[in-house]
C-alpha cells in the first residue's frame, strides 16, 4: 500500500491579499514574487510541492489574485479550475482551498464571504487565513473578523485562522515573528477525511445530474426524430419507442451505479491508506474500518410507469386531431410525451437526492468510525 499522504491546496483570495507570501511562508523559502502596491502574481494556477515529511506532501498552488475591475474573468478561471479537479480519483482533487483576507482593513466585505460559501456549496474544505495578522491592530479587530465569517461564510471557527507570513524588523526596531504556519497545516491534515465526506456525494450528485439530463435529451431527440416518419404515432412505433426509453433509463441506471460504486471504492481506498498513514504515526484514536462500504443500489422501477404513459395514446390523439394538420397533432404528441418525460426526470432526480443522502449519511459514519475512541 501506497504509504504517502498527498493533499492538493489552493490559494485564493484579492490581489494584495498576501497569498504569495503565505505560499513561500508554508514553502519555508521564496519560490515566487510577492509585492505592494500592483498585481504581482499573473492570470493562472501555480504549483509546488512541498514534503513536510516523508509520508506527508503538500502541493500548494499560488493564484492570480482577485482584482475589483476583473471578478468574472477570475470567477470563470476559478470555476474552470475546480471544476477540471472534481473527478473521481481523490488525488485529483483541491482537498482544501485556503481563501486569504487581508486583516490590515480589519473588515471582511461581502463578496469574499459570498466566494466562501459558494466554495463551501460547491463541497470545498475552506480554511480563512486572516493574512495580515501582525498588522491588524487591536486583537479585537481579529476576534470581529473572525466570527463575521464563521457566521456568514459558514465556515468551522477552528479554521479561521489568524497569520503573519513575514518576520520583519520594523521601523521602531521591534521584530515581528512569523506566525500561522503549523496551525494551518495541521488544519490541513484534520480536513482531510472530511473533505471526503463533503465531496464525494457532491461529484456524485454533479454525475448523476448529468446523466439523467443526457437521458432526458436522448428521449427528446427520438421523438423528434421519430414522429415525424411515417406512421409515427402508430402503436407499434409506440412500443417500440417506450422500448427504447426504458433501454435507455436502464442504462442511465447503471451509469449512476456504476459511478456510485467507482465513488465509494475511492473513499474506501482512501480511508485505508489514510489509517496506515497514521498508523505509522500513532496518533491513538484511530481504528481500522471493519468492513469495506456497500454500494447502494438505485432501483428506478421507470418502466411500467412510462410504459402506462405512452402505450396507445397515438391513437387517442389521431381521433382528437382527425382534422388538424399533421404537424400540428404531431406537435401536440411530442409535448404530451415531453411532459411525461419531464415527470420521470423529476423522480429520478428526487432519486439521485435520497441516494445522495444516504450516501453523506454512510460516509459521514465511516469518518465517524475512523475517528471514533477504540
Ligand atoms: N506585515 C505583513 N505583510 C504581509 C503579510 N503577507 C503579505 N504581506 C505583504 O503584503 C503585500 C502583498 O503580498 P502578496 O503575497 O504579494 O499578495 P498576493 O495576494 O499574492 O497578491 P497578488 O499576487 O497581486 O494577487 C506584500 O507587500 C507583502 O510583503 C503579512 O502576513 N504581514
Ligand atoms: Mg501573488
Amino acid at each position: 500500500m501506497e504509504k504517502t499522504l498527498d493533499a492538493n491546496v489552493l490559494i485564493l483570495g484579492k490581489t494584495g491579499s498576501g497569498k504569495t507570501s503565505l505560499f513561500n511562508y508554508i514553502f519555508g523559502r521564496n519560490v515566487y514574487a510577492t509585492g505592494a502596491g500592483r498585481p504581482v502574481t499573473g492570470m493562472g494556477i501555480y504549483e509546488e510541492a512541498v514534503t513536510l515529511s516523508p509520508d506527508f506532501t503538500l502541493h500548494l498552488y499560488d493564484s492570480w489574485g482577485l482584482e475589483a475591475d476583473k471578478a468574472r474573468d477570475w470567477k470563470q478561471l476559478i470555476n474552470d479550475t475546480l471544476k477540471a479537479h472534481d473527478v473521481a480519483e481523490i488525488t485529483e482533487w483541491f482537498h482544501t482551498i485556503i481563501y486569504c483576507i487581508s486583516a490590515k482593513a480589519a473588515r471582511v466585505e461581502d463578496f469574499d464571504l459570498e466566494i466562501i460559501d459558494s466554495l463551501r456549496q460547491g463541497g470545498n474544505q475552506v480554511i480563512v487565513a486572516l493574512t495580515h495578522a501582525d498588522v491588524a491592530g487591536d486583537p479585537d479587530n481579529l476576534m470581529t473578523m473572525l466570527q463575521t465569517i464563521a457566521q456568514s461564510g459558514h465556515v468551522p471557527e477552528e479554521d479561521i485562522l489568524p497569520v503573519n507570513s513575514q518576520s520583519k524588523t520594523l521601523l521602531t526596531g521591534k521584530k515581528t515573528q512569523a506566525y500561522g504556519r503549523e496551525a494551518i497545516i495541521s488544519r490541513i491534515k484534520a480536513g482531510l477525511l472530511s473533505a471526503i465526506s463533503q465531496k464525494i456525494p457532491h461529484i456524485f450528485e454533479e454525475e448523476g445530474r448529468e446523466i439523467i439530463e443526457t437521458w432526458y435529451t436522448r428521449c427528446c431527440y427520438r421523438i423528434d426524430t421519430d414522429l415525424r416518419k411515417p406512421g409515427g404515432i402508430s402503436a407499434r412505433k409506440e412500443k417500440e419507442r417506450n422500448r427504447l426509453f426504458t433501454a435507455y433509463a436502464e442504462e442511465a441506471q447503471s451509469d449512476i451505479e456504476q459511478s456510485y460504486d467507482t465513488l465509494i471504492s475511492e473513499a474506501y481506498r482512501y480511508y485505508w491508506k489514510f489509517c496506515g498513514h497514521l498508523e505509522q504515526n500513532p496518533v491513538g484514536f484511530v481504528k481500522r474500518p471493519r468492513k469495506p462500504l456497500e454500494a447502494l443500489r438505485m432501483r428506478l422501477h421507470l418502466t411500467d410507469a412510462l410504459q402506462a404513459a405512452g402505450e396507445n395514446i397515438g391513437q387517442f390523439f389521431e381521433g382528437l386531431f382527425k382534422k388538424e394538420k399533421r404537424t400540428a397533432k404531431h406537435d401536440a404528441f411530442a409535448q404530451f410525451y415531453r411532459k411525461g418525460l419531464a415527470k420521470y426526470r423529476e423522480q429520478l432526480y428526487q432519486m439521485l437526492k435520497e441516494n445522495t443522502s444516504k450516501m453523506k449519511t454512510e460516509l459521514r459514519e465511516y469518518h465517524q468510525i475512523v475517528q471514533s475512541p477504540e
